[in-house]
């Protein structure tokens, strides 16, 4: 990367080098499903259709955590929870499919792991749409959460354009939700004009708040998502590191003695690479500050000093799930989400660029969308989010150059999304930078 006047690097002392681990290519056989998930299941779909209630239907976990969102009853930021999917060798369907039992709930016999997921649980309400793309952007299966009981959902059809313009839409379960609060024909009616309006393979009903239908979406998941380890997945793995920053924590309690401080922690998803214990990474664009009239980037240079997922601890992380990453930085630094917008690199990296002004090239262009040159929009890379300006739009090759206040980082290809007022306006891909 460029260094430039705008972009200083934090020093850390003490680093002894990169860890020699790279370029080694990882067997499948090295892979352990048993260890971390390599599978990420997004929810999707308006405010209280039941996202967060069909996750905890099937986990038993609450992924909502903070006072906030337990006072509200809503999703504020992206939940997090794994979940081991297993069968019974005995049992009949759908019985015999059960989550997080290592042992059948009927007869005892050892079951077998079938799949392990990390379920990310996006919050439905239109101001969090960035926080819900951020999570979609980083999934590889989606749960479209709709409401038996609500007739317009303007929010669930942003939802579905997201998951459309993200390549998502054969990755989608559809789950008719609530279905407990209307009649049969109700029901049918509604599920009738469901079909109509989105496009899905597959559309599930259920009571996700009593678990009517649970054990058949179980069922369903293990029987539709694939084995993960697959050509695919090694050549991902065996690719340059890249993570997008989720969320980030200052994990010590007040008065903690000052001889046990912990450094700083972030949550991210990668994307592709690996990460191990002893890695030199940076955090890019970094941190970002005040300056005169305009803002500039920290480059966060740091030492992976653990790794986790959920509560276990890892030696060598791999995509899918959120990673809890330990690094070698003041925790002040990572507090409260602070680190959010990041992308996670190695140290050496020179793949990624840190710029205001890119190109991109998008998908498909809707009579729908408003974008003019001179407006002002959000764009989301990785969850990268920045407010921005339109330079130029062509639309007959399909590209549009965009220019931001503060640095954004990332590479030629990467997926972005473009949205304004919360409406999500175009996806495409960074074809040209202009490194600061
Ligand atoms: N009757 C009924 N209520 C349900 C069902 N599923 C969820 N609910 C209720 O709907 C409300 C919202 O559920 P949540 O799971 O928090 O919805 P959400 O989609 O996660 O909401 P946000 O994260 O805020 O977007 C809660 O009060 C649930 O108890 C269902 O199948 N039937
Ligand atoms: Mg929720
Ligand atoms: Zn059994």
């Amino acid at each position: 990367m460029e260094q430039t006047e705008h972009t200083e690097h934090t020093e850390i002392s003490g680093v002894s080098g990169v860890s020699g681990v790279y370029g080694v290519t990882e067997l499948p056989e090295q892979l352990d499903i048993d260890k971390q998930p390599y599978i990420t299941i997004g929810t999707q779909g308006c405010v209280a259709n039941g996202k967060s209630t069909v996750i905890r239907a099937i986990t038993m976990v609450n992924t909502m955590v903070s006072r906030k969102e337990i006072e509200k009853n809503m999703t504020i930021k992206l939940g997090y929870t794994n979940a081991k999917f297993y069968k019974c060798r005995v049992c009949p369907k759908p019985l015999c499919y059960q989550v997080n039992k290592k042992n059948c709930e009927m007869c005892g016999d050892e079951n077998e792991l079938k799949l392990h997921v990390s379920f990310v649980d996006s919050p439905g309400h239109n101001e969090l749409q960035t926080t819900a793309l951020s999570g979609a952007a980083n999934m590889d299966y989606c749960l479209l959460v709709m409401a038996a009981d609500s007739e317009q959902d303007p929010e669930t059809n942003e939802h579905y354009k997201a998951i459309k313009y993200l390549g998502l839409k054969d990755k989608t379960i559809g789950i008719h939700n609530k279905i407990d609060l209307v009649s049969k024909s109700k029901v049918m009616k509604n599920y009738a004009s469901l079909r109509q309006t989105y496009d899905l393979r597959h559309i599930i009903p259920l009571c996700a708040q009593f678990s009517i239908g649970i054990n058949y979406l179980i069922q369903f998941i293990v029987e539709t998502i694939p084995y993960p380890i697959n050509d695919a997945f090694i050549e991902k793995i065996n690719s340059p590191l890249k993570i997008s920053v989720l969320r980030s924590f200052d994990v010590n309690k007040p008065g903690t003695p000052a001889s046990e401080i912990k450094g700083g922690v972030v949550g991210g998803t990668i994307k592709r690479g690996k990460l191990r214990v002893g890695d030199h990474i940076k955090i890019i664009p970094g941190i970002i500050q005040k300056d005169g009239q305009g803002f500039k980037n920290i480059v966060v240079e740091a030492i992976v000093t653990n790794l986790k997922t959920d509560n276990t601890d890892l030696e060598v992380a791999y995509p899918g799930g959120l990673i809890g990453i330990g690094l070698s930085i003041d925790a002040s630094l990572s507090k409260e989400d602070k680190l959010i917008s990041n992308f996670i690199v190695r140290v050496d990296d020179t793949i990624n660029s840190i710029f205001k002004r890119c190109k991109i090239r998008y998908n498909e262009w809707s009579d729908e969308f408003k974008l003019k040159v001179n407006d002002k929009c959000v764009c989301m890379i990785g969850s990268i989010r920045r407010q921005i300006n339109i330079i130029s739009i062509n639309k007959v090759s399909k590209e549009l150059t965009l220019l931001s206040e503060i640095s954004m980082a990332g590479e030629v290809n990467d997926s972005i999304i473009i949205t304004k007022n919360n409406n999500i306006q175009l996806c495409g891909n960074i074809i040209e930078i202009t490194p600061e």
